[in-house]
């Protein structure tokens, strides 16, 4: 049985996100909890402002409330879709960004990750990126949304073809949240 000191909840309607924070969270003897709190999302060009306005609109709360906003920045697709991921993931999934990079050899890409961390009226800011391209085809069963086109830099498989724990190693979502968590231990914030 692990132990946990403190304890969080996460604004967030995607459970992979939940499961990721806390692989990263529970080296930090911290527990991740869903809560029923909405995430107003707004429509941002930047993922800061879009998690500094849903922290914002979550008001003052007695416990640690933490939302994450992320997004897969195409470099030949001008940094498309970005903040519209979720959207255009809906929208065109996996398959619609390959047939975007169709015979295209420039495939750089990277994950931004932003959480946003509030306890009463403090609110901090966490980013975590991860470089790396887009896959020539779908690759892998594991994890979430663009996972089976993502291959992170010095790797050969996709984000899919990994466990969650080595995704979160090299992730941006795993660094956002390694980064919450040095600083929770470091200033005792919950
Ligand atoms: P919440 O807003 O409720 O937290 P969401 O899934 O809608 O959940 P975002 O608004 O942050 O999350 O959308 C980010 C989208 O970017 C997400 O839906 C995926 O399609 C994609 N994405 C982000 N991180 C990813 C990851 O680690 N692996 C694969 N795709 C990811």
């Amino acid at each position: 049985m692990q132990h946990f000191d403190k304890k969080i909840f996460f604004a967030t309607n995607n459970s992979n996100k939940i499961l990721e924070a806390q692989h990263v969270l529970s080296n930090f003897k911290i527990l991740v909890d869903k809560t029923e709190i909405k995430k107003v999302e707004i429509q941002s060009d930047t993922l800061e402002e879009i998690v500094l306005y849903a922290l914002k609109k979550i008001g003052k709360t007695l416990y640690p409330i933490v939302i994450e906003d992320s997004g897969l920045f195409i470099e030949k697709l001008n940094g498309f879709p970005g903040p519209y991921s979720s959207y255009v993931y809906k929208k065109i999934g996996c398959i619609g960004i390959l047939k975007l990079l169709e015979n295209e050899n420039e495939r750089r890409a990277k994950f931004v990750s932003i959480v946003g961390f509030r306890r009463d009226r403090l609110i901090k800011i966490f980013r975590g990126e991860c470089n790396g391209k887009i896959s020539y085809k779908m690759t892998g069963t594991h994890g979430f949304g663009f996972d089976p086109i993502f291959i992170p830099e010095n790797e050969e498989r996709t984000f899919a073809e990994m466990s969650l724990e080595e995704k979160c190693l090299w992730s941006h979502r795993g660094k956002a949240f390694k980064a919450l968590g040095n600083w929770i231990k470091l200033y005792k914030y919950i």
